[in-house]
Parts: structure tokens; sequence; C-alpha cells
């Protein structure tokens, strides 16, 4: 009886420290997760925003353009904004490399985010023939002519030519904006 009661004693002192130190842990880890969570730049969600990839006006920028035959004209200057919006197949059109020029390049510029990537062709003049393609995975797809990455190698230079902006993947969407410029 006399010994009984000190063990009773210590045991429950041991056991309160026992729980009182796993409660402090699981604090810890608490903390960490939180803490984590709290890094997040919180300016991070609008360029990301799959809900608003285009507005209305991007989308109809010199529609209708879905095939060569449609292409749209541009000149040297023009930039867009367009975009590549749900149900458009392609967005084609035409300019013209003046008659002293040694070189020029076709560039589309984007924020690529999963389902929004965008490539470029470049076509002949009547877009029968296809010159050169960029299909990369980044911000931007180019193709300067003369060259070699990608190989474009037009009989002549001076000319009409015909591009295309087109949805890497079926459902792809995205606003772009492209730059046409001429070396003499
Ligand atoms: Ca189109
Ligand atoms: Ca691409």
């Amino acid at each position: 009886m006399a010994r009984a009661q000190p063990n009773g004693g210590a045991t429950p002192r041991w056991v309160a420290g026992r729980v009182a130190c796993g409660l402090f842990a699981a604090g810890l880890v608490s903390g960490c997760s939180f803490a984590l969570n709290w890094d997040t730049p919180p300016d991070a969600a609008p360029d990301a925003s799959p809900d608003a990839p285009y507005d209305q006006v991007e989308c109809d920028y010199k529609e209708p353009n879905d095939t060569p035959a449609t292409a749209a004209p541009v000149v040297i200057g023009d930039t867009g904004p367009a975009a590549i919006c749900a149900g458009d197949t392609s967005d084609f059109y035409r300019f013209t490399v003046p008659a002293d020029a040694t070189s020029f390049t076709v560039r589309l510029m984007f924020m690529n985010r999963p389902t929004g990537d965008i490539d470029l062709r470049l076509y002949n003049g009547d877009g029968t023939a296809m010159l050169a393609q960029s299909r990369g995975f980044g911000d931007m797809e180019q193709i300067v002519c003369p060259g070699t990455s990608p190989i474009c190698a037009p009989a002549a230079v001076p000319g009409e030519y015909v591009f295309e902006a087109f949805p890497a993947l079926v459902d792809s969407v995205n606003r772009y904006t492209f730059a046409l410029e001429v070396e003499p």
C-alpha cells in the first residue's frame, strides 16, 4: 500500500508530459503546412486563369479567316491582338514581303498554359504549299526566312505569303499577338 502510492502518483505526470509533447509536435507540423500555403504568391492567379484566356474582340479579329482562301490581309506593323477561341480551327493571314527585302520574320506571342498552346505555319502566297512550321512549347513561335531553325528556304524572298496560327492540340484556346518584320 505504501509502495503503490508513489508509483501511482508518478505515472499520471509522465503520461501528461507525453500528451503535451505530442500536441506540440502536431502544432509544429500544422504550422509548417500553413506557412507553405502562405508562401504562394497571391498575384499568380490572373495570368494562369483558365476562365479568361481571351475576349470576344480578340476572337473576332479579322474573322472569318479559317482557310487559306479566306486569309485576312495584314501589313507590317499589324499585331492583333487576336485569339484562337473555342471552335476556331485556324487563323490565316496574308502578307506581302517587299521587293527589296533580303529576309523576313513571322512571330506569334502568347502566354502558354495547359490547353493554351498555339503553333505557327508559313505557306506560299496561295496557301497551297507549306514552307516552314514552328511548333514549340514556350510563349513564342517564330519563323525566319531564309532560316535554319526551323528550316525556311523560299525560292525568292520578296512576294506574297500566308501564315497560320492554329491550336497545338484540338481544344487549345488562347489569345496571341503577332509580328511581321522585314530586313532590307
Ligand atoms: Ca479563325
Ligand atoms: Ca506552340
